[in-house]
């Protein structure tokens, strides 16, 4: 028997063996919106009704009127008292509009708003997703085998590690060639069709792990409904060789779901023969019936739960591809990542935790001085996606206007998040960040060790460029360039105010020591625990999105009415209309 037929015999085996498994711990059930306005817990207080905000609001002034050079002149040891570490993560905020009265004020309202309780909740795999009744409980995916994390009193980490095996073997099966296409050939290339939450997250790490992937098979994500998304990423690969990873935790997506028949159709096109999909097409969701329905053999699922938000679930079987391009060992170090920060979130005091004082700062800045938008500027060109990926994180959480119990928020939530990295961003918007009308707080990041020492001392040390500029920045943000010292350098004085910096523009810095997989997920994880504070604080549930809903129904109604033979009377508004005759126009319709 040749080898490649005898592994596929092996995969196959191992496959039966883990839907076995699968089947018999079955996904809990989801659950619907409850009928009647569920109960927030009385330590849910709202933010505006502590005396630490109140606390708060009248320190603001003194914020927004605070020089950072006075203040790091009066006090030599600020850089050092305005920062925190833990697990090889610095974080600096002293370069913030803050001073110990605020940073005490900002403790106290994460205590009064019951931050710690709520996170308990979390933990504790309560429904603490008040409009969905869900737990929200993506710490199990990384919980050590053996340990406990109950939803509905039932222990999940099995559920979670079984498929963590499966996924391993999978990879392992694909990474060493044993898994083999239709025609028998090796894959060399994976498409994971996914989008939203099925998709950044896989995207950003597949980037940021690019030096930990073995480069002969090749990882590409196809998530936009726009074809060209398909036709790029498939028009040179073979369909023998390429594997389709269809990750949906529903099922319904129709972005995905067409991308998925497009590539179902792309890839019967060359191979003919239908059961060619058990060989290039595996899924991964919650929902098995419509896997089975697509046609994809259920034994090449890989499942995953109600109780994981899509945006919280790259480090579940939404994460295959990542697997698949790491291998299991690095994926399992990626999840201790997200486990060391989980562990330092839930015991470090607030003093001393990382993710409450990103929240807490982020909070002063938007609330209380006011500042719309948070640039994330990675100086590491590997975390090319990550600001992309934390939008989503941030926006899709955070971005509500109602509290947990229905009532408007009178404060402000979520701050826009966008960047670039350093220091492509430099020579493109950071003009806006030191001199335009809004000050825009960031968020710089940094890796200590390179992981390519790129150059040398004659040619230009690569790292040390980069890690000046940004230390650089910083600076220029915070100290500024006053029209004194523009003057001094004999400008003439028609241009002094073009070429003055006004300084006191809030940043952090967090340099860590190097990436790795395991200093990945430590990152991700401070970021969604840092989201957690500030929802928490903010009384909003950041673990819905029904802000995604009225768009997608809208679109379901208008496609027919693109594409019908003959323009139906359509009954929108006048801007509506004339938009789609003059697209049916354009397509000749
Ligand atoms: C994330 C959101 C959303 C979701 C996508 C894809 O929290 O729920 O971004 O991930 O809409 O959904 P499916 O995985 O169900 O296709």
């Amino acid at each position: 028997m040749p080898a490649a037929t005898l592994s596929r015999k092996n995969t196959r085996k191992n496959n039966r063996k883990s839907t076995r498994a699968k089947t018999a711990t079955p996904a809990r059930a989801a659950k619907a919106s409850p009928a009647s306005a569920p109960t927030v817990p009385a330590w849910h207080v709202a933010p505006d009704k502590t005396r630490a905000w109140k606390r708060l609001a009248a320190l603001a002034k003194r914020g927004r009127a605070m020089d950072l050079r006075q203040a790091f002149a009066k006090d030599r040891s600020r850089g050092a008292r305005f920062a925190v570490e833990a697990l090889g993560i610095h974080l600096d905020y002293s370069k913030n509009l803050v001073d110990g009265d605020v940073v005490d004020a900002l403790l106290a309202l994460a205590k009064e708003c019951g931050v710690a309780k709520h996170a308990k909740a979390m933990f504790a795999g309560e429904a603490i997703n008040l409009t969905e009744n869900r737990a929200v409980l993506h710490a199990a995916l990384r919980a050590p085998k053996g340990s406990v994390m109950k939803v509905d009193g039932e222990n999940v980490v099995p559920h979670v590690h079984a498929v963590l095996d499966r996924m391993a073997a999978f990879a392992d099966a694909v990474r060493s060639g044993a898994w083999r296409g239709h025609t028998g050939k090796k894959i060399t290339a994976v498409v994971n069709i996914g989008i939203g939450g099925s998709d950044l997250g896989p995207v950003m790490a597949y980037e940021a792990l690019k030096d930990f992937t073995r480069r002969d098979i090749a990882c590409r994500y196809v998530s936009n409904i726009d074809g060209e998304d398909f036709y790029e990423k498939t028009r040179d690969l073979d369909p023998e060789t390429t594997l389709f990873v269809v990750s949906s935790k529903t099922f319904t997506t129709i972005e995905t779901m067409t991308n998925a028949q497009t590539a179902r159709a792309w890839t019967l096109a060359k191979l003919k023969n239908p059961a060619a999909v058990a060989r290039h097409f595996v899924a991964v969701s919650t929902n098995a019936e419509e896997v089975a329905k697509f046609g994809i053999d259920t034994a090449n699922m890989f499942g995953f739960w109600d109780w994981v938000g899509g945006r919280y679930s790259m480090d579940s079987a939404i994460g295959l591809s990542t697997m698949i391009a790491v291998g299991p060992a690095a994926f399992h170090e990626l999840l201790a990542g997200f486990r060391d920060m989980d562990e330092h979130f839930r015991t470090a005091p607030a003093k001393k935790n990382l993710p409450y004082h990103l929240a807490l700062v982020g909070i002063w800045n938007r609330e209380f001085l006011g500042f719309d938008t948070v640039a994330v500027l990675p100086y590491c060109q590997y975390l090319h996606r990550f600001s992309a990926y934390l939008q989503q994180l941030d926006m899709e959480s955070n971005g509500k206007r109602v509290q947990l119990d229905g009532a408007a928020c009178r404060w402000q939530t979520a701050p826009v998040i966008w960047g670039e990295p350093g220091t492509n961003g430099q020579h493109a918007f950071y003009q806006m960040i030191h001199q335009g009308s809004s000050p825009v707080p960031c968020d710089f990041l940094a890796f200590a060790k390179p992981l390519h020492d790129v150059g040398t001392p004659a040619t230009g040390m690569h790292h040390d460029i980069l890690l000046a500029n940004l230390f650089a920045q910083g600076e220029a943000l915070a100290f500024g360039k006053t029209p004194a010292e523009v003057r001094a350098e004999g400008t003439p004085e028609w241009l002094v105010p073009h070429r003055t910096f006004p300084g006191n523009r809030p940043s952090n810095t967090l340099l860590c020591e190097k990436l790795s997989p395991r200093m990945l997920g430590r990152l991700i994880a401070l970021y969604e625990h840092k989201v957690f504070v500030q929802g928490s604080i903010w009384r909003v549930n950041s673990f819905d999105q029904w802000g995604v809903e009225l768009g997608k129904v809208l679109a379901k109604r208008i496609i027919p009415e693109l594409s019908g033979a003959k323009a139906a009377k359509t009954g929108h508004d006048s801007s509506t209309d004339a938009l789609i005759a003059r697209y049916r126009a354009w397509r000749g319709r």
